[in-house]
């Protein structure tokens, strides 16, 4: 049979990379980077190529399982399946109402368009306020801070990498994880390009990581006090008259509030807090101020952590106050062809982000954008009384091995009266459902980067429509959504999805077609769906985003503009250009300004001062993660080219604190705190600063019942047994996945009887 390459962007990480997969029939012969992508420009990781590997991984679920009378999982047919969440769904909201339905969205529905475009609907007509995602233990501090800022959630302001001179990063670690809200293939050549023109590189992690490796500087921090650095650059700034904001100052309410603010955080004072030394901050503040142009930014090991959103705002503060937020070089905001959240309505004004809207029932744990911190997800599950959650979906998650404590979790699991999953695997999370949904290999549906492209480096669209034929066992995800739906809505599960398809499509019409400031006002919904002909699921809903959107067509109102026909057309993508400034017209918040001290942050700053006072435990231990090239969080494992090699979920420990706490490097360390305990193999190493041990997340492959094969071969430990589900960021609710405090012990050598 004749071979044919494919193109194809990845759908792993937010680097949306370009992919050529050559095939034989409906087999993957090989996959390579696409030289000739606009962006990646044939760059690629491992993870890429593994993309046959999870294709081809036996493994990979390809038929629905259903929990039988004996508590095993088996297959069954899909009507078996949805006749078993039909019967039991309906019953339980009927008895318990629509909160006992909980619903956890994982990270792999931010890559895939099922998820994305049909999601919503689900959601909607669950009706339920119990919905939890990965974004609570991750980036919804910097979603929050942003979202007071700027008056949108993906308002989120991304490094011009590709024009700065100088760089400031906390926290964040490209080199392994390939960037995150700042979607951009080849970081390495990208910060080589920075030096290369005379740019500097400063960056600022308690490990020395990859990226630290290359930078000009690397300023090692106690894990947990970004947000003393950053103020006492800001105080530096105003100390020293170097704030600048320029055109900005009068687009922003609330400078000398932050003035005020940042008055106790002197360099001083941050200085043994954080371990960077007092003259070392003040210079680092003058650098940033000199630098023509700059940007700050801030990654997981700013957002996941005690102060998490106050870290986030503090990034955007020094951009603004240096003149740097939206302007080439600095830190600004994308346009992406489709679904621009802060493009659509009013221009330069809006309704705001408020949080806080409600709390979960059990800790009181805070809103935001719709979902509450999925740290209070066991107690939802354990904790008797009206709106307790006795059911749960997961779409594409792993919680098991993702969030807090998740050894309680897995116990509460066990409890639900129904457990639902749309998953690919049965993993450390599905393997406790009483039904599994899978979904079609990636190299079977379409890819669109909805999200990433509105955080990325550059304007750029690419679609690419699948490479294999669908398999007939696995419908398409979002017609499975869209089953749930209909499940959800209390009706028969429809054989043809296409009424309800159609509905969505309509709904978001109908959104364009009543906004005054829509390319296609006023046109009439049926004669837009007509034009629609013959595309159905996320081809019918992306064509509607991209026509819409900001390069869009608008269905004949600007004849040139952008299409799914003209994406289809450039199969390498299109690129758009580099960043351009949009302010003030993509602000939407009520003022129609840049709110740089925004109510709720300004009331959390207490917090932080309160802890530069806090005594600090010198001979204690603190708990960070580390992301390794050839994992994806926790669902990559099973894939033999990614575990190969010697083992790599070991404990990394600062040769002081080996010496000082007799562990040896090979050995096996006692880790344990309040949340958990875990035996893991010591590998002693100065890469992590003194009181700081590092363990990466998502291993633990040895649960009973998962069917991970490979990844049971190369269990490794789960970090996330060791996160206290109790230390949130209080203004978010996002987890402290960094700077837990922990105790290590060796392990005992067994004595003989
Ligand atoms: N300690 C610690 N914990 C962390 C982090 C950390 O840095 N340290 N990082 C956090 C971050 S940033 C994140 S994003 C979360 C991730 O948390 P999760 O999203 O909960 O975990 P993943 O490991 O990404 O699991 C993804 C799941 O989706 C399934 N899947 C893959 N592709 C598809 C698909 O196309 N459709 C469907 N329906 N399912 C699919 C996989 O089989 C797997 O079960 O972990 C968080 N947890
Ligand atoms: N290879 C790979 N790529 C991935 C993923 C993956 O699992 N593997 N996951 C994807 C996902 S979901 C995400 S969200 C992104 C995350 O992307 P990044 O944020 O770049 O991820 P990390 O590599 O975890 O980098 C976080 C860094 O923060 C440091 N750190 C820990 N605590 C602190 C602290 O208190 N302060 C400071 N300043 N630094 C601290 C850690 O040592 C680490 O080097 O990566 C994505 N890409
Ligand atoms: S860097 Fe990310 S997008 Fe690029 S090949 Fe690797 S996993 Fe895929
Ligand atoms: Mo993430």
């Amino acid at each position: 049979m004749q071979e044919r390459t494919a193109l194809r962007t990845c759908p792993f990480c937010e680097a949306t990379c370009g992919l050529a997969v050559t095939v034989r029939g409906d087999d993957v012969v090989k996959v390579r980077g696409d030289a000739d992508d606009v962006f990646s420009r044939g760059f690629l990781c491992p993870k890429g190529v593994a993309l046959k590997d999870l294709h081809d991984d036996p493994d990979r679920l390809r038929t629905p399982l259903l929990r039988g009378a004996d508590g095993e999982l088996e297959a069954a047919t899909w009507e078996q399946a949805y006749a078993r969440v039909a019967e039991r769904l309906g019953p339980l909201i009927e008895a318990h109402g629509r909160d006992a339905v909980a619903v956890y969205i994982g990270n792999p529905a931010a890559h895939g368009l099922a998820p994305l475009l049909y999601g919503r609907a689900l959601l909607k007509t669950l009706g339920t306020r119990s919905v939890f995602s990965a974004s609570t233990v991750d980036q919804r501090p910097k979603e929050i801070a942003s979202g007071l800022m700027y008056g949108a959630p993906l308002s989120i302001a991304i490094p011009d990498v590709d024009r700065t001179q100088h760089l400031l990063m906390l926290g964040a670690n490209p080199l392994e994880s390939n960037g995150s809200l700042m979607t951009a293939p080849d970081m390495r050549g990208r910060l080589r390009a920075l030096r290369a023109r005379g740019g500097k590189l400063v960056v600022v992690d308690p490990r020395r990581s990859r990226t630290a490796e290359v930078a000009d500087e690397h300023h090692p921090i106690r894990p947990g006090t970004d947000a003393q650095l950053l103020f006492a650059l800001v105080h530096v700034l105003f100390d020293e008259e170097l704030a600048r904001p320029g055109r900005l100052a009068e687009l922003t309410e609330g400078i000398d509030a932050v003035r005020e603010l940042a008055r106790p955080f002197t360099p001083e004072a941050a200085a043994p807090v954080t371990g960077i030394a007092a003259a070392t901050i003040r210079r680092m503040a003058r650098e940033l101020a000199a630098a023509e142009p700059a940007a700050v930014y801030g990654r997981i090991g700013t957002t996941t952590q005690e102060f998490g959103t106050l870290a986030s705002w503090l990034v955007d503060v020094l951009n603004v106050l240096t003149g740097n937020l939206d302007r080439p070089g600095g830190a600004m905001f994308p346009l992406a062809a489709a679904g621009q959240r802060n493009s659509t309505g009013e221009p330069g004004r809006g309704r705001g982000v408020e949080i806080a809207r409600w709390r979960s029932r059990v800790r009181g744990l805070p809103e935001s954008l719709g979902e509450l911190p999925v740290a209070a997800l066991a107690e939802e599950i354990e904790t008797p009384g009206e709106g307790q959650v006795r059911a749960l979906i997961t779409l594409a998650g792993n919680p098991a091995r993702s969030t807090p404590n998740s050894g309680r979790l897995e116990s509460a699991l066990e409890t639900l009266d129904l457990y639902v999953a749309v998953d690919v695997y049965v993993n450390e999370t599905t393997r406790h459902a009483d039904v599994i949904l899978p979904v079609p290999s990636p190299l079977q549906r379409s890819h669109y980067d909805l999200a990433f492209y509105q955080l990325s480096i550059r304007n750029v669209a690419n679609y690419s429509p699948p490479v294999l034929a669908p398999d007939p066992s696995v419908p398409d995800e979002w017609a499975t959504l869209l089953r749930l739906t209909a499940i959800a809505a209390g009706q028969p599960v429809p054989h043809d999805v296409e009424p309800y398809d159609r509905l969505v499509a309509g709904e978001l019409l109908r959104r364009e077609t009543s906004s005054p400031h829509s390319l296609v006002r006023g046109r009439d919904v049926d004669e837009l769906l007509a034009e629609l002909e013959p595309r159905r699921g996320p081809e019918r809903l992306l064509e509607i985003l991209l026509r819409c959107g900001s390069y869009g067509d608008g269905f004949g109102a600007r004849p040139d503009g952008l299409s799914l026909a003209a994406l289809e057309a450039a199969p390498h993508g299109i690129d758009l250009g580099p960043l351009q400034p949009r302010l003030p017209d993509m602000l939407r918040t009520p003022s129609g300004r840049i709110e740089l001290a925004p109510a709720p942050i300004v009331a959390d700053v207490a917090r932080l001062s309160d802890a530069l006072a806090r005594p600090r435990d010198d001979d204690g231990l603190v708990l960070v993660g580390r992301r390794q090239l050839r994992s994806n969080n926790s669902w990559m494992h099973n894939l033999r080219l990614l575990v190969s090699g010697p083992e790599r979920c070991t404990l990394h420990v600062h040769p002081d604190d080996a010496a000082r706490l007799a562990l040896a490097d090979g050995e096996r360390a006692h880790v344990g705190n309040r949340a958990g305990e875990l035996e893991a193999i010591v590998e002693v190493t100065d890469a992590v600063m003194p009181g700081v041990v590092s363990l990466p997340h998502g291993w633990g492959h040895d649960a009973a019942g998962a069917r991970l094969a490979v990844a049971g071969e190369h269990a490794g430990v789960n970090s996330n047994a060791l996160a206290d589900e109790a230390l949130v960021d209080a203004l978010s609710g996002n987890a402290v996945l960094n700077g837990i405090p922990v105790v290590v012990a060796p392990v005992p050598a067994p004595v003989a009887a």
